[in-house]
C-alpha cells in the first residue's frame, strides 16, 4: 500500500485573511462604524471557514427533490430540500442579509456593510445568495411600487429577521420563447374580481421553494412585445403548502448551483396582483435587476477570493520539484494575476454598491444616480466573466486534484459559470450598456469626469505612471464612445462587449489607484499599490475594429463551417 498523500487546503478565517476587503472597509466606512461592525465581521469569517461551510457542503450532497405525488396519489408538487439549505434561510434571516439594506442603520454605507457580509457568506452558502439577490431585489420593488397591504405585508416578511417570518421571492423572467428577449412572454392574465389569474409557463424559476415571486405577463388584449407586459406579484403556496393552481413540471439538472432549486412551472389560474400600475412591466422590474446584477457582482468576487484563498493555501502546502509551490516563479506570477484581477473586480462592485446606497437614501448627486444605472451592467457582465477565468485558473493550481469531485474543488468552477449567464448574459448586458448610454448621451463623458476625480485625489509619486496611463484610456473611451454611437448600429453591436470590458478596466484602474492612495499609511501599502501597477499596466482599452471588412471576417471565422478546398 502505497503512503502516497496530499495535503489538502485550509480555509482561514474569510474577514481576517482578506487584506482587500479589510482595507477598503477601512478607506469606506466611517470610523465610528468600523469599531462596531468589525468585530461582527470577523465572527462572520470564521463562520464563513467553518460552520456555513460545513452545511454548504452538506446541501450540495443533498440536492433538492422534486415530489409530485404523495403515496395516494394526490398532485402535491413539493420541492424538498436539504436540512442545511433551510439553515442557510435561517442564518440568513437572523444576520440580517437581506434586512440590513432597509433598516439602514448607517445611511448609505448600510449596503456596503450588508455587501460585505454577503461577501463572507456567499461562497459558504451553498448559493444561497441567489434566494436572497431575488428576495432583496423584490423588496427594493414593493417598497418602491407597493399598490396595497398585502403588498406591504410580503415587504416586511422580505426584510425580517425572525425566521418565521422571512421570507424569500423568486424572479421568475424567463418562458420558453427566450431568456433574454422577454418581450415574447407568453404567460396571459385573466381578471378576476380585484385580482388576476395567469396562465402560462416559466421556463427557468430559481429558488422555487420562495413564498412569493414577482412576474411577467400580459393583461389580455395589451399591446405585443415588452411594453405590454405588466409586473405581478404572486404569492406560491396556500396554508397547507401546497401550490396554488401551480404546477412544477421538473426540477432543472445544472451544470453548477445544485442546492439551489430550480424549476419549470405551469401556472394555471394563479392568483396575482399587479404592482405599480399596468404595463411597462420590464421597466418596473429593472428596479429587481439592478439589486440582483449587484449581488450577481458581489458573488462573483467573492467567489474569485474562496478560489485564491484555497489555492493560495494551498500554494504553500503542496512540495513538488523539490520545493513547496509558492516557491516555484511561474506559480506565484499565476497567483498573483488571479490576486490584481480579483483587486479590480472588488472594488469595481464595491463602487457599484455604494453608489446604490447614496441613490437609495436619496443621497446621490446627479452624476452618482447616472453612473449607477451605466456600471450596473459593467460590473456585472465584467466581473460574472472573470470569475469564470479565476475559478479555472484556481483548479489549474490544484493540478489533478482540482479535476476530482470529492475535493470539492470542481464546483469553484461550476458555480461560477452560471454568474456570466443569469441575470443577463455578457452580451445581453453589453448591449444594456448602450441603452444606458441612448438614454443619457453624456454619461461617458461623466464617467471619464468620475475617473478625473479618482485620479486627481490620489497623487502619489509611485502611482503616476499608471494614473497617466488610466487618464489616456478615459479619454480614448470618451472619443471611442462618440465613433461608435454615431456609426453604423451594426458596428456599435459587434463591438459592445470589447467596449463594455474597456470601461470597466479604466473604472477599475481609477479605483485601484485610489483606494492604493487611501491606504498608503497600512501596512497593506505595497500590495495595493502593487495590484495598480499591475492592472494599470494591462491593456485597457481592446482592440475596437468595427466596418465591414472586420464583419465580412467576423462572419467568416464565426459563422463559416464549411472551408472549400477547390477554390
Ligand atoms: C448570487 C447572485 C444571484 C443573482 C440571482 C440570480 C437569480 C436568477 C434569476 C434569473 O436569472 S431571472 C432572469 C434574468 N433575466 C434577465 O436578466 C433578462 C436579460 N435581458 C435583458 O436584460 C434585456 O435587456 C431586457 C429584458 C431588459 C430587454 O427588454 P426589452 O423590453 O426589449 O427592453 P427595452 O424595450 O429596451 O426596455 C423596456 C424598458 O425597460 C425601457 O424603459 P421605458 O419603458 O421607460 O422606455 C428601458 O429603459 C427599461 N430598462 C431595460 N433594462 C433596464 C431598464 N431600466 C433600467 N435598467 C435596466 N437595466
Amino acid at each position: 500500500m502505497s503512503g502516497f498523500h496530499q495535503t489538502p487546503p485550509v480555509l482561514a478565517n474569510q474577514y481576517r485573511d482578506d487584506v482587500l476587503l479589510r482595507s477598503y472597509l477601512r478607506s469606506a466606512a466611517p470610523p465610528a462604524v468600523l469599531a462596531e461592525i468589525e468585530p461582527e465581521l470577523l465572527a462572520l469569517g470564521g463562520r464563513a471557514a467553518a460552520e456555513w461551510l460545513a452545511l454548504a457542503e452538506q446541501a450540495e450532497a443533498e440536492p433538492p427533490r422534486l415530489r409530485s405525488y404523495d403515496a395516494w396519489g394526490s398532485r402535491i408538487d413539493r420541492i424538498e430540500t436539504s436540512s442545511a439549505w433551510r439553515a442557510l434561510e435561517r442564518i440568513s434571516a437572523v444576520e440580517g442579509l437581506v434586512a440590513r439594506g432597509y433598516e439602514r442603520a448607517y445611511g448609505p454605507f448600510s449596503r456596503v456593510d450588508q455587501f460585505a457580509r454577503l461577501y463572507l457568506f456567499s461562497p459558504s452558502s451553498a448559493t444561497y445568495s441567489c434566494p436572497l439577490a431575488m428576495s432583496d431585489g423584490a423588496a427594493r420593488c414593493l417598497e418602491l411600487l407597493a399598490a396595497d397591504e398585502r403588498q406591504r405585508a410580503a415587504y416586511r416578511h422580505l426584510i425580517s429577521r425572525d425566521p418565521a417570518e422571512f421570507w424569500t421571492a423568486g424572479q421568475w423572467m424567463t418562458e420558453r420563447t427566450g431568456g433574454s428577449d422577454v418581450s415574447g412572454t407568453s404567460t396571459i392574465a385573466k381578471r378576476d374580481g380585484a385580482q388576476h389569474r395567469l396562465f402560462g409557463t416559466k421556463w427557468f424559476t430559481s429558488a422555487t421553494t420562495s413564498q412569493m415571486a414577482l412576474t411577467l405577463a400580459r393583461l389580455e388584449g395589451a399591446e405585443a412585445g415588452s411594453r405590454g407586459l405588466s409586473l405581478f406579484y404572486l404569492e406560491l403556496r396556500d396554508e397547507a403548502g401546497r401550490p396554488r393552481d401551480m404546477r412544477v413540471l421538473r426540477l432543472k439538472d445544472k451544470l453548477g448551483t445544485r442546492a439551489l432549486p430550480t424549476a419549470e412551472v405551469e401556472l394555471d389560474g394563479t392568483p396575482a396582483w399587479v404592482v405599480g400600475g399596468e404595463g411597462h412591466g420590464v421597466r418596473k422590474i429593472a428596479t429587481v435587476l439592478t439589486i440582483t446584477r449587484g449581488y450577481n457582482a458581489m458573488a462573483s468576487v467573492a467567489g474569485m477570493r474562496r478560489a485564491i484563498a484555497l489555492a493560495r493555501d494551498y500554494a504553500r502546502r503542496r512540495v513538488a520539484f523539490g520545493r513547496p509551490l509558492s516557491e516555484h516563479p511561474l506559480h506565484v506570477d499565476t497567483l498573483a494575476g488571479m490576486q490584481v484581477e480579483l483587486a479590480g473586480c472588488f472594488l469595481l462592485a464595491f463602487h457599484v454598491v455604494e453608489l446604490l446606497g447614496l441613490t437609495e437614501l436619496g443621497e446621490a448627486s446627479d452624476a452618482d444616480a447616472r453612473l449607477l444605472r451605466l456600471l450596473t451592467p459593467v460590473a456585472k457582465l465584467y466581473t460574472g466573466k472573470q470569475a469564470v477565468a479565476v475559478a479555472s485558473e484556481a483548479v489549474e493550481a490544484f493540478g489533478g486534484a482540482g479535476y476530482i469531485e470529492d475535493t470539492g474543488l470542481p464546483r469553484l468552477l461550476r458555480d461560477a459559470q452560471v454568474l456570466s449567464i443569469w441575470e443577463g448574459t455578457t452580451n445581453v448586458l453589453s448591449l444594456d450598456v448602450w441603452r444606458a448610454i441612448d438614454a443619457d448621451a453624456g454619461v461617458i463623458d461623466e464617467l471619464c469626469a468620475h475617473v478625473n476625480r479618482q485620479l486627481d485625489a490620489a497623487q502619489s509619486e509611485d502611482l503616476a505612471d499608471a494614473a497617466s496611463r488610466v487618464r489616456g484610456a478615459a479619454r480614448e473611451l470618451v472619443q471611442i464612445s462618440r465613433r461608435l454611437a454615431d456609426g453604423a448600429p451594426a458596428d456599435r453591436e459587434a463591438a459592445a462587449r470589447r467596449f463594455a470590458f474597456a470601461i470597466a478596466r479604466v473604472t477599475a484602474g481609477a479605483l485601484l489607484i485610489a483606494h492604493a492612495h487611501r491606504s498608503r499609511s497600512l501596512p497593506v501599502a505595497a500590495h495595493l499599490a502593487d495590484a495598480a501597477r499591475r492592472w494599470s499596466g494591462r491593456e485597457l482599452i481592446p482592440a475596437l475594429d468595427t466596418g465591414d471588412a472586420h464583419h465580412a471576417a467576423s462572419k467568416r471565422l464565426g459563422l463559416d463551417a464549411d472551408w472549400p478546398l477547390v477554390p
